[in-house]
C-alpha cells in the first residue's frame, strides 16, 4: 500500500492496489454476494466492488467522524429537500485516487468496469439545479475538509423517469433502491420521533406562569440512512444523512391491541408516504399538505439529531450552541426549521424569547434560488394550524415582534410597508410567507449569481435591505471538477494533466495556464481530436438509446436542464425550424450541419411543459426523416434526461444553449459544466452567462438577446409580441407551420398550443422578443465553426477561463461569508 499523497493528512489512509482490490472483489463476492467469478452477473459483480470500496470509504468515515467529535468543531448544517446525487461507484473511486486500479482489477477478472458503472442506478433525489447544487457542494465540503453534515429527505421514489410514447412525455416510477443500494448505512439506533397535527393548551404553572402545550394528534418515526461523502484525494469523509419516515411503534400500539389490525396498518401506510416520494416540480410550488409535512418532518428529524450531538458536548447549556452550529436553508423549503428551534427552545428548554431568538438569528442562513412569483413558497394559515398548530402561534409572535420593533420603528405609522412586510399574507386566504420568514429569522441571505443577487435585493426584498444592508451578499454558484471534468471527460483530464499539471482538480484557477497554449496548432488538434471522440462515443449513445444515426462531424449543439419557459426550449426549437424552412425554400442552403440535442424533464402537470416536448419530438421526426435536408439538421431529444446521462452529453457539445428570458434564471450551472469542458455559449445576460462572458471574453461566447434592463424597460412600456409576429415574415410563417398539420400529418393543430402561448398567451417570457437576435447570434456560431483552428481556440479558452466556477470556490466564499468554519484536517488514527 501507498501512501495517497505525501503532503497532508489524510481520512483515508491508502491506495488499494489492483492486486487488494482484485482480492477483495472475489472475496465479496464470495462472502457478501454468495456467488461466484464464473457465474455471478454483472449486478453482482457491481455489489461486489462497492463492497470492496466502501472498506476504504468507511475507514475514511470513522476517522473524520472520530476527529470531528475529539475536535468538537464548528460545523455547517446544509438543509435541502433536495440533493441530485447521480451515480456514486466512479465518483467514489476517483476521489479515493483509485479508479484506474478498480479497472485494472476489473479488467484482470475479465470485467470492463465502464459496463460495471451502467449497473447503478441514478440516487435522483432532487429535480434539477438546486438539487445538483446541494451535491456538488457537500462534494466540495468534504474535498476542502470542512465539518459538514447534509440533510434530507431519504425518497423511495425520487424523480420520475422519462419515456415517450408517439411523442409524448409518459412517467415512470423511480425506484433506485428497490433492490439496497450498497452505499447507504441505516442507523435506527439514531431514529427520532416527530409530531404533527393535534391541538395546542394554554397552561399555568403554580407561579402563575403561562406555558403552551401542543398535543400532538398523530407521532412519527423517523428513520436515518447516512450516506457517506468521500472527499477528493482522500480527505475528509462527511456525512449525508436522510431521514425515512416509518409509522411510529409507540402510536400505533394502542389501535392494534384493541384489535385495530386495519387501521393500524392504514396508519403506518400513511406514515411511511411521507417519504415515499420526491416533488417533481422545479422551479414551482407544489402547494400541498404532504410537502409541508415532509418539510417539517425533515426539519425537526434534522434539528433533533443536532441538538442531541450538540447536548452530548455542552449538557443544557445553551451559550455555545450558535457558536457550534450553523444551518444554510437550500431555498425556503427548509424555512419551518425557524419556528421549530424557537418551539424546542421556548417550550422545551423554556428560554425566553430574546434569548432563543438571538439564538435563532445566529443560527440561520437562507440561499435564495429563484425570483419566479411562482416558485415563492405560501402556505396557508389554515393548513399551518391543522399541520402544525403550535408553530403557527410561534410565527404570529415573530412576525408581531418583526412589525413592531424593527417595521413600525422605521417607518412609522406606514399601513402599506407593515402589509407588504407581514410574514402574514392578509386576504381572503391568508398564507405565510416562507421568504419572508427565512429573511427575518437569518443572519445572512444569498442569491447565488451577481445578477440574481442584486434582483433579491431590489426586486425582491428591497425594505428588508433597508432594515438590515449588511444581511444580503451575493454568492455564485458553482460545480465540482472533480465529477464534471475529472471523471466524466477522462481523455480532456489526461490532456489537461500531460499540460498544465495535477493540481487543477482541486485548484480550478490553474486551468488560466492552458490559455498560453490556445494558439498553439498541436494543442488545437489534441484539444479537437478528444472532443471527437468523445462526440463519437456519444453519437454511439445516442444510436442505441434512441436509434437516431448521426454524424459525429456534425456541430453537437447542446440544450440540457428542467423543461420550463422562461428556459426557452421552444426558441431553440424556433431556430431549428428557421434553418429547416430555408432549406426547403433553397436546396442548397448553406449550414455547418449540426445535431441539435434536448435533454429536459417537464413537471408532469405542467401542461405547456409537456407541449412543448411533444412539438420538438414531433419536428425531430419529420426532420430526421426528410431527405431533403441531407443530413444537415438532426434533433435528437434524449430520454430520461439525468446526471448520468449529462456525463455523457457534456464532454461531447460543442454549443451550450442558456438562452433564458434576462431576469429569470438565477444562475444556471449547466452553463458552467459545459464552458468547462470546452463548449461555446449560446446565451442571454442572465444568470451566471454574465460572470461567463466575463471570464471568457467576448470573443469566445455568443450573447444575444435583451438584458436585464431592457427586458423590464420593455414588460414596463406595454410588451406585444404581435410585433414582433406580423414585422418577421420568417417568424410568422414558422408560427403558422405549426398551426397545420405538417408535422402531425392528418391531426392539424396538434401543436398549436405554443403559437397561442406566444401570441394570444402574450409570451409573458419574450421568446418573439429575443427571437431574430437569437437567429443571428447562431449565425455568428456557424461562422465561427467553420474556422477549425478559430473555433479550437475558442474552445480552449472556454476550458482555460472558467475556474472561477468551481463549487470549492463557492465554499470558500460561504465560509468568510457566513458560516466562518475552520478546515479540520482528518488524522488517521
Ligand atoms: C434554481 C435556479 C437555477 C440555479 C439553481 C441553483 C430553483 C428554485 N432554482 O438558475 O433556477 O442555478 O437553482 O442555484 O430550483
Amino acid at each position: 500500500m501507498k501512501p495517497i499523497s505525501s503532503n497532508a493528512t489524510v481520512a483515508v489512509a491508502a491506495l488499494p492496489t489492483a492486486a487488494e482490490l482484485k482480492d477483495r472483489i472475489i472475496r465479496h463476492l464470495h462472502g457478501t454476494l454468495g456467488t461466484d467469478v464464473n457465474k455471478a452477473s454483472p449486478q453482482a459483480w457491481w455489489r461486489a466492488t462497492c463492497a470492496s470500496i466502501n472498506e476504504y470509504v468507511f475507514d475514511g468515515l470513522r476517522n473524520t467522524q472520530r476527529t470531528h467529535y475529539q475536535q468538537n468543531t464548528r460545523a455547517v448544517h446544509y438543509f435541502s429537500l433536495e440533493y441530485l446525487m447521480g451515480r456514486l461507484f466512479s465518483n467514489n473511486l476517483h476521489n479515493l485516487g483509485c479508479y484506474d486500479a478498480a479497472k485494472q482489477a476489473l479488467a484482470e477478472l475479465g470485467m470492463d468496469i465502464a459496463d460495471l458503472e451502467e449497473q447503478e442506478e441514478d440516487m435522483a433525489l432532487g429535480n434539477g439545479g438546486l438539487g445538483r447544487l446541494a451535491a456538488c457542494f457537500i462534494d466540495s465540503l468534504a474535498t476542502l475538509n470542512y465539518p459538514a453534515i447534509g440533510y434530507g429527505i431519504h425518497y423511495e421514489h425520487g424523480l420520475f423517469k422519462q419515456e415517450f410514447q408517439h411523442g409524448f412525455q409518459i412517467e415512470r416510477p423511480d425506484s433506485w433502491r428497490e433492490y439496497g443500494n450498497p452505499w447507504e448505512i441505516c442507523r435506527p439506533e439514531s431514529a427520532q420521533e416527530i409530531s404533527v397535527y393535534g391541538y395546542v393548551e394554554t397552561v399555568y404553572d403554580l407561579q402563575g406562569k403561562m406555558k403552551k402545550v401542543w398535543h400532538p394528534g398523530r407521532i412519527i418515526k423517523a428513520v436515518p440512512w447516512d450516506i457517506p461523502v468521500v472527499g477528493y484525494n482522500g480527505s475528509s469523509v462527511n456525512v449525508l444523512r436522510l431521514w425515512e419516515s416509518r409509522a411510529s411503534d409507540f402510536f400505533n400500539w394502542d389501535v392494534f391491541n384493541s384489535g385495530g389490525y386495519v387501521d393500524a396498518a392504514r396508519e403506518n401506510i400513511e406514515a411511511e408516504t411521507i417519504s415515499k416520494v420526491l416533488y417533481p416540480n422545479d422551479d414551482t410550488d407544489a402547494g400541498k399538505e404532504l410537502r409541508l409535512i415532509q418539510q417539517y418532518f425533515f426539519c425537526s428529524s434534522s434539528l433533533k439529531d443536532i441538538i442531541r450531538r450538540y447536548k452530548r458536548a455542552h449538557g443544557d447549556d445553551w451559550s455555545y450552541f450558535a457558536k457550534q452550529v450553523v444551518i444554510q436553508l437550500n431555498d425556503t423549503h427548509p424555512a419551518v426549521a425557524i419556528p421549530e428551534l424557537m418551539r424546542v427552545l421556548v417550550d422545551r428548554a423554556e428560554m425566553n424569547w430574546e434569548d432563543a431568538w438571538n439564538i435563532c438569528q445566529h443560527v440561520f442562513a437562507y440561499t435564495n434560488h429563484t425570483l419566479l412569483p411562482e416558485a415563492l413558497e405560501r402556505w396557508p394559515v389554515r393548513l399551518f394550524e391543522k399541520v402544525l398548530p403550535r408553530h403557527i402561534e410561534i410565527i404570529y409572535e415573530i412576525n408581531r415582534r418583526f412589525l413592531v420593533e424593527q417595521v413600525d420603528v422605521r417607518w412609522p405609522g406606514d399601513v402599506e410597508k407593515k402589509r407588504k412586510l407581514s410574514i402574514i399574507e392578509e386576504g381572503h386566504e391568508p398564507m405565510v410567507r416562507m421568504g419572508h420568514l427565512s429573511v427575518v429569522g437569518s443572519f445572512r441571505v444569498n442569491g447565488v449569481a451577481e445578477v440574481h443577487s442584486a434582483l433579491v435585493k431590489s426586486d425582491l426584498f428591497p425594505e428588508m435591505v433597508a432594515l438590515w444592508p449588511d444581511k444580503f451578499t451575493n454568492i455564485t454558484n458553482g460545480v465540482t471538477p472533480r465529477r464534471w471534468l475529472k471523471a466524466c471527460n477522462k481523455r480532456l483530464s489526461k490532456l489537461l494533466d500531460n499540460t498544465i499539471g495535477t493540481d487543477w482538480p482541486t485548484d480550478l484557477t490553474k486551468l488560466s495556464a492552458l490559455q498560453a497554449h490556445a494558439d498553439d496548432p498541436a494543442m488545437q488538434d489534441a484539444f479537437m481530436a478528444i472532443k471527437q471522440q468523445n462526440k463519437a462515443d456519444l453519437a454511439e449513445v445516442v444510436k442505441n438509446l434512441t436509434g437516431i444515426a448521426i454524424d459525429p462531424h456534425a456541430l453537437f449543439d447542446v440544450q440540457i436542464k428542467r423543461l420550463h419557459e422562461y428556459k426557452r426550449q421552444h426558441l431553440n426549437l424556433l431556430h431549428i425550424l428557421a434553418l429547416y424552412r430555408r432549406i426547403l425554400q433553397d436546396p442548397d442552403y448553406d449550414m455547418v450541419p449540426r445535431v441539435f440535442f434536448f435533454g429536459a424533464k417537464a413537471a408532469p402537470g405542467y401542461k405547456l411543459a409537456k407541449d412543448i416536448i411533444y412539438a420538438i419530438n414531433k419536428i425531430a421526426d419529420k426532420i430526421n426523416h426528410d431527405k431533403r435536408v441531407k443530413n444537415r439538421i438532426k434533433v435528437v431529444f434524449m430520454p430520461n434526461y439525468r446526471v448520468s446521462l449529462a456525463e455523457k452529453m457534456i464532454p461531447a457539445a460543442d454549443v451550450s444553449e442558456q438562452i433564458s428570458t434576462a431576469g429569470k434564471e438565477a444562475s444556471g450551472t449547466g452553463n458552467m459544466k459545459l464552458a468547462l469542458n470546452g463548449a461555446i455559449t449560446v446565451g442571454t445576460m442572465d444568470g451566471a452567462n454574465i460572470e461567463i462572458a466575463e471570464e471568457v471574453g467576448s470573443d469566445n461566447i455568443a450573447i444575444f438577446g435583451l438584458s436585464v434592463d431592457e427586458v423590464k424597460a420593455l414588460y414596463a412600456k406595454g410588451y406585444d409580441s404581435r410585433d414582433y409576429y406580423y414585422n418577421n415574415p420568417e417568424l410568422k410563417a414558422i408560427l403558422d407551420w405549426l398551426e397545420t398539420d405538417y408535422f402531425t400529418p392528418g391531426k392539424p393543430g396538434e401543436l398549436a398550443a405554443i403559437k397561442r402561448s406566444l401570441i394570444e398567451g402574450g409570451d409573458h417570457y419574450l421568446v418573439m422578443a429575443d427571437f431574430a437576435s437569437y437567429v443571428k447570434a447562431q449565425e455568428t456560431i456557424d461562422g465561427w465553426y467553420r474556422d477549425k483552428a478559430g473555433w479550437a481556440k475558442k474552445a480552449i479558452l472556454n476550458t482555460a477561463s472558467v475556474g472561477k466556477f468551481t463549487s470549492d470556490r463557492s465554499i470558500e466564499d460561504y465560509v468568510a461569508r457566513v458560516w466562518q468554519l475552520t478546515k479540520c484536517e482528518v488524522g488517521n488514527v
